[in-house]
């Protein structure tokens, strides 16, 4: 019933604010350099469209307790948000570059808006569930979820400049991957709510075929639910993906990752991507190259690409001569 959309929309936003190192905005620019649109254009039968970039713009003067930046947190999200349901309202998989995780929270504000039934996964060594209390950072990338959610709406304080944003989400349509720095109340809302969550240590014990199908049955024992993946590069291992804010040993193999991503193509139902927390400012050339081929892998296997190969469409034979 359900086949993969042969339609894709891109969004860049270079946006840095929800965390305190320089260069995550670069990684939009970084990422069509390197060419993003050109290698997914090459996926048999994808139509590609760019969407451009999101500008953020706001003057900042409102503080909120341990929020840093949270005006300008807002305004790029409530973009960012308008444009993710217009590239799916266009019969496209949206394909959101970020940019730090803080942009998380548009992305599955404007997927929700126009399915509400979407699931996420959330691929990442963090698992991003602080709110402004229990964050020892005050940086908005390690807050995005617990923003996103509904079940934890009343953890919150009034946040001026965010009244665009409702909070309708569901944490049971919630599921993550590869974790392994997560903090003490970050564990405790996991444990609260029965959030599923692989670990990498149950990854290596369930390997990640496992792991991913048993999230998909949790979360969607039906089988029809749009699927939104939040995939932050800090969830491979440091060896694959050096150049991110928060390196974190351990973490997935390149390999895992694109059969995690092509598993996920494979339902049909794979409706949005989110790459975040690439970097090109740290690190030297080799790691900066790395990590951004890491990126373009995981996007390509989420859109289709085979690593078997595909033969050449309604063409039956080689080439005589
Ligand atoms: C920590 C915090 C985080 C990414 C760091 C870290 C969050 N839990 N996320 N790097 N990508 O500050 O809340
Ligand atoms: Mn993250
Ligand atoms: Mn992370």
């Amino acid at each position: 019933k359900w086949k993969p959309l042969n339609k894709v929309g891109i969004i860049g936003v270079p946006f840095e604010k929800g965390q305190k190192k320089y260069g995550v905005s670069v990684a939009p620019a970084a990422m069509r350099t390197a060419g993003l649109i050109e290698q997914l254009t090459e996926i048999d039968g994808l139509d590609v469209k760019d969407f451009g970039d999101i500008e953020t713009v706001c003057d900042e003067n409102i503080k909120v307790d341990n929020m840093a930046h949270l005006p300008l947190v807002s305004a790029c999200n409530r973009q960012l948000s308008n444009r993710v349901s217009q590239v799916l309202r266009d019969g496209r998989v949206v394909v959101t570059i970020g940019g730090d995780h803080s942009i998380g929270v548009g992305t599955v504000d404007g997927h929700y808006k126009v399915n509400e039934d979407m699931i996420l996964i959330w691929v990442d060594a963090h698992a991003d569930i602080n709110t402004n209390k229990t964050s020892d950072s005050g940086s908005v990338h390690g807050m995005p979820v617990a923003l996103l959610v509904k079940e934890l709406s009343d953890y919150w304080p009034y946040l001026p400049t965010m009244d665009w944003q409702v909070p309708k989400f569901s944490i049971k349509n919630l599921g993550y991957l590869g974790l392994r720095s997560v903090d003490q109340f970050e564990r405790l809302a996991i444990e609260k709510y029965e959030v599923p969550a692989f670990a990498m240590e149950d990854i290596s014990e369930h390997g990640i075929q496992n792991s991913i199908n048993h999230i998909l049955q949790v979360l969607d024992p039906c089988m029809n639910k749009p699927i939104h993946v939040s995939f932050d590069i800090d969830s491979l291992d440091s060896l694959e993906a050096p150049s991110t804010g928060t390196p974190v040993r351990g973490g997935l193999t390149l390999r895992e990752a694109i059969c995690l991503m092509e598993i996920i193509h494979n339902t049909g139902r794979l409706r949005a991507i989110d790459l975040v927390e690439i970097n090109p400012a740290l690190g030297n050339e080799s790691d900066r190259r790395k990590t951004i081929e890491a990126g373009l892998c995981v996007l390509k296997a989420g859109l289709g690409f085979s690593r078997r190969g595909t033969a050449p469409r309604g063409v039956l034979d080689l080439p005589v001569q």
